[in-house]
């Protein structure tokens, strides 16, 4: 009954100096449901001649469109391809002999049927590694595929083959062209290689169509080579004006940035805001800020988690797949960790994603799918300690947009003048009526959001072992600390969330009929666009660690 009255309060507050009368009829529903006052009363501000409650003021710094349309990706196929392939080596010298490279059965439409059946949107290949063969025939070297006699009689072109074979299948395509070059003689001259390493960009941003999404520009650089400077402004400048809707992605990004370790491991907290000019490409000095980002951070450049799905980076014989539950654990800690999953398939010898990768893959995708696809909250009443106004209602955190539709919160001036946020579930009444009093700015109580899932029937039990929140990033990552209960039971816990944010339950199983989300700190108004309760049988089944939260965040 107390929450109730609260959220008739909150009804009363947002309407009353505009219609008076409302308040009489919302006093005659007291004794409807909570869900059913929040919906009514939203329909009521629908009809004030058509004018609506603004989106809050965004938290600097935003998202590109580029960004945004890279983070709903998820996962994206690295493909590392070259001699190594051929040498069984991770760095290959640059004293390679181009012939060795004779892809027999080369079919770049195996790769992208691949990810197409993986439910990646996206590939990213190695045009030029370290060891400096160009994947395609540059006109500014002669170690690349048009020395590769053997193959094609030199006129194969593995970067078009590529291109076309993603293309036509609607998936994206992205290059990695090494800065590293261990066989071009420019390098160490500063002006000679950046020009050399320029005209190369050009011609891969100009002969194979203006639809690359993505480049990496890769910081890695053995201890004893020699020292150059590279020119980052002009490479970048020639990048972006060449490709309008590519993402740049290097240690300090500007679009993406790297996440500090090959692992696949984002920080527990994970910012995708940074300050860029702490941030240098090739060193590894600041890992643990690249890890974790900065809530103060001026930039937004989101972090990418980098690994293989084996344990080298090119195809080796000796190296099988990961498991499936290893597999799981890092899209936890990538995807579940606000960043986005840049998994490495290397295709083998001749040519193509070998059979055990592709099985390997259709499994982790078939695991997602069962994960994710059903959201149990679907069908459960959901309400919130307050609500901004008519399109921001907490039933937008079930809908199918994770971005632009959310729960807002009622401000804190609303909430100071009319008393509309309730306490823990447990306020109203009196407490409502002492809010009410509050008005001076200067003396705001602190807040107190959180958003509910329940279980639409007293005698029905929600069972689930992952929790999924997602913030509505395109106007600010915000949030800081928060909490998971269910039945008042604390069941998970952790402080950033972002674009995704993904938490298994340390117990394996947990079953109840209200699951409460608390934000517990925030840059700003918190905005969730999205909950998921969700089943995962791989972590039910797994043996429990210990009974302890799996997070030791705050
Ligand atoms: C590293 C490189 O040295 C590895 O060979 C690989 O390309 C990986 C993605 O980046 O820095």
């Amino acid at each position: 009954m107390a929450d109730k009255l609260a959220h008739l309060g909150y009804a009363i507050g947002v309407y009353k100096k505009l219609v008076p009368a409302i308040i009489i009829i919302i006093s005659l529903l007291s004794s409807s449901s909570i869900m059913s006052v929040v919906a009514w009363g939203s329909s009521l501000e629908g009809s004030r001649v058509g004018i609506q409650t603004t989106p809050p003021l965004p938290v600097l710094p935003l998202p590109s469109y580029s960004q945004l349309k890279w983070q709903q990706r998820e996962i994206i196929m690295f493909l590392h391809f070259g001699v190594n392939t051929y040498t069984d080596s991770e760095w290959g010298t640059g004293q390679e002999d181009p012939n060795i490279f004779n892809p027999t059965g080369f079919n770049a439409n195996q790769w992208a049927a691949t990810a197409e059946a993986s439910g990646i949107s996206l590939m990213i290949l190695t045009a030029k590694h370290h060891d400096g063969f160009c994947l395609w025939p540059s006109k500014y070297t002669e170690h690349s595929v048009k020395s590769s006699l053997a193959w094609r009689g030199g006129a194969g072109d593995v970067v078009k083959d590529f291109v076309a074979a993603a293309t036509s299948r609607g998936i994206d395509a992205g290059l990695y062209l090494s800065p590293w070059d261990r066989n071009d003689k420019r390098y160490g001259r500063d002006l000679d290689y950046n020009e050399y390493y320029l005209a190369q960009l050009q011609e891969l941003l100009t002969q194979y169509g203006g639809g690359m999404r993505e480049i990496w520009f890769d910081g890695a650089k053995g201890a004893n080579a020699t020292n150059m400077t590279y020119y980052f402004d002009d490479w970048f400048g020639m990048v972006k004006a060449l490709q309008s809707s590519i993402n740049v992605f290097s240690d300090a990004g500007p679009d993406v940035r790297w996440v500090g370790n090959e692992n696949g491991f984002a920080g527990s907290t994970c910012w995708a805001t940074i300050n860029r000019t702490s941030l240098s490409i090739g060193n590894t000095s600041n890992l643990q800020y690249l890890n974790a980002g900065d809530p103060r951070g001026t930039d937004y450049i989101p972090a990418e988690c980098d690994v293989s799905i084996r344990s080298g980076w090119f195809w080796h014989k000796s190296e099988s797949p990961k498991k499936l539950t290893e597999l799981l654990n890092i899209y936890y800690l990538s995807v579940g960790r606000n960043c986005v999953l840049l998994l490495n398939v290397p295709p083998n010898k001749t040519g193509l994603i070998s059979p055990a990768d592709v099985r390997t893959l259709m499994q982790f995708r078939s695991a997602i799918d069962t994960i994710f696809s059903f959201n149990l909250a679907a069908g459960c009443l959901v309400r919130a300690s307050s609500q901004r106004g008519h399109n921001f209602g907490p039933e937008n955190v079930l809908d199918g947009d994770h971005l632009w539709t959310y729960w807002a919160p009622a401000s804190s001036k609303d909430i100071d003048e009319e008393g509309i946020n309730n306490n823990g579930g447990g306020g109203g009444g009196k407490d409502q009526d002492r809010l009410r009093r509050v008005v001076n700015p200067s003396r705001r109580r602190p807040r107190n959001d959180w958003i509910e899932i329940r279980a639409s029937t007293d005698d029905r039990l929600i069972r689930f072992n992952v929790v999924r929140i997602q913030e509505a990033v395109g106007l600010g990552q915000r949030i800081k600390r928060h909490r998971v209960y269910v039945d008042g039971k604390l069941v998970a816990k952790g402080t950033t969330v972002g674009y995704k944010r993904l938490h298994r339950i340390s117990s394996r199983m947990v079953q109840g009929s209200v699951v409460r989300i608390r934000v517990l700190d925030s840059r700003d108004l918190p905005l969730i666009s999205s909950i998921g309760l969700h089943f995962d049988p791989f972590w039910a089944a797994a043996r429990p660690k210990n009974q302890s939260l799996h997070t030791h965040d705050p």
